[in-house]
């Protein structure tokens, strides 16, 4: 049995969604970023990094959501070619996302919702970059069904992210190919159920203020 240690956020559910889509079972830990559930000694036990996503299977942990849908997609021989040259286009793609739309995304919604200053100048960069990375997207969509041609965890580390996308004020209009996938894998049972996992709190206010607490400056 897996044991997830996650929240009601993008990274968190790419994992989720990535369990649910190999039909492997997994006991949920959802942890409380307000009472620091992610910094506790036991917990940084199981990721150096206090941050969730995270998971421990038979003993041993995995932390880096990336890394973590590389191992369920090894456990498993699912949604991960594995020619080389198949291999390394999901690679390429989950690494887009993890060093990319991730962090340019994550800095969008620290500047436009959660910082106590309005920085205007940091807004823009981070708004910008994204919507340029989401472009990026649309013009390979438009010439492979998915990222990486095959539904992948490519795709799966990817959709979360984008389709939270007015959360971080960036727009996906004028990006059509990029519409149509969000829509395809919004589509899919497994990955409603993934982003069921844990019940998000419905609450705006107290999502933004919860994010407040985790900003060092
Ligand atoms: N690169 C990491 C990022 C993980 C991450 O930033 N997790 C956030 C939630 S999406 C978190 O745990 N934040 C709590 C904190 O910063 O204390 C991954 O992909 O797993």
């Amino acid at each position: 049995m897996i044991d997830l240690y996650t929240a009601a956020t993008p990274n968190g559910h790419k994992v989720s969604i990535a369990l649910e889509e190999m039909g492997l079972p997994y006991r949920v830990h959802a942890l409380s970023f307000d009472k620091k559930e992610q910094k506790t000694p036991e917990f940084l036990r199981i990721n150096p990094n206090g941050r969730i996503p995270a998971i421990v299977d038979d003993g041993f942990a995995v932390f880096e959501s990336g890394a973590i849908l590389l191992y369920l997609a090894e456990k498993t021989g699912q949604l991960l070619p594995t020619d080389a040259k198949g291999r390394s286009r999901v690679i390429q793609w989950l690494m887009f996302q993890m060093g990319g739309v991730g962090p340019m995304q994550g800095q969008a919604n620290v500047f436009f919702r959660y910082f106590p200053e309005k920085l205007q100048g940091a807004i823009d960069r981070y708004q910008h970059e994204t919507r340029r990375l989401y472009a990026v997207l649309d013009t390979r969509l438009g010439e492979a069904e998915y990222l990486a041609g095959d539904y992948s965890i490519a795709d799966i580390a990817t959709f979360p992210w984008v389709r939270v996308h007015d959360w971080a004020g960036v727009s996906v209009d004028g990006l059509p190919h990029l519409q149509r996938w969000l829509a395809a894998i919004d589509a899919r049972p497994a990955v409603q159920r993934g982003l069921q996992v844990p019940t998000r709190p419905t609450d705006e206010d107290a999502l933004v203020k919860t994010a407040q607490t985790m900003l060092t400056r």
